[in-house]
């Protein structure tokens, strides 16, 4: 089957994917993989396909907002894809995970209108707790600051006229914000596949901490480092559990 948005075909799509924003960081992953292959580049999905540690699986960049990013999500799970790992960036709603943490997200509030226009209001956005502890397993093996809770996806990156309730959020136990994460999990969930993500702290979204915003500082590089070897050790671990189980 021929995926008309991500340009590759479905047979080239194996179970396990890592999914994340940026088109060059799909690039910067994949030169950790064996056999590494770029499938195609179109608009800002960008597909690679290598093997990791004997495990195949597909790298791509699913861009930033959740509309545009469920369009690779839909087409990734109805080529097969059954595992979706997230890598990306996020703001911290806390001290506890400064720029430089990572965090894996447990659950997104579905503060986005695309899951508004796909699924009812109350449909919770939730990880699978597999993949969850696989790779808040795998985070901590690498050492540095490891979150895990509940996250935000918001559609705004920039505030316009109406505030965005980071402070409520925060009240209610949310670590961090980011913009296509409950897409990835409501899609995930509707589709079939399981889903989770682990994120790169790259600055605070709560005013009370906010400095200036530089996300391009080398405790966010490294943290980024940290989240895609994170991610690469999930697969790993998690293909191995199924490999366990199938034989069982
Ligand atoms: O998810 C957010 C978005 O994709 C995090 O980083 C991007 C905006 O800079």
């Amino acid at each position: 089957m021929y995926l008309p948005i991500l340009q590759i075909q479905s047979e080239d799509i194996p179970e396990y994917a890592i999914v994340c924003g940026d088109p060059r960081r799909a690039e910067v992953i994949s030169r950790k993989l064996e056999n590494a292959r770029e499938l195609a580049f179109a608009r800002e999905y960008r597909t690679f396909v290598g093997d990791y540690q004997g495990v195949r699986l597909a790298v791509v960049s699913h861009g930033v907002g959740s509309p545009g990013a469920a369009i690779c999500f839909e087409e990734l799970i109805r080529a097969g894809a059954k595992t979706l790992i997230r890598v990306g960036t996020a703001g911290s709603y806390s001290a506890q995970t400064p720029a430089g943490s990572l965090i894996v997200s447990t659950a997104a509030v579905r503060a986005d209108g695309l899951t508004r226009s796909i699924v009812p209001d109350g449909f919770p956005a939730v990880a699978d707790s597999r993949i969850v502890e696989a790779l808040d397993a795998s985070a901590r093996e690498l050492g540095g600051v490891v979150g895990r809770g509940i996250t935000v996806t918001v559609d705004a990156f920039f505030e316009g006229a109406l505030d965005i309730p980071h402070k409520t959020y925060k009240k209610a136990g949310a670590i961090g914000v980011e913009m296509e994460i409950a897409a990835l999990y409501v899609v995930a969930s509707l589709r079939g596949a399981r889903a989770g993500a682990i994120l790169a702290v790259d600055g605070y979204a709560d005013a009370d901490l906010a400095a200036e915003y530089d996300p391009h500082t080398d405790a966010v590089a490294q943290a980024v480092e940290r989240e895609i070897e994170a991610a690469l050790r999930a697969v790993a671990k998690l293909a191995e559990q199924d490999a366990k189980a199938s034989a069982e």
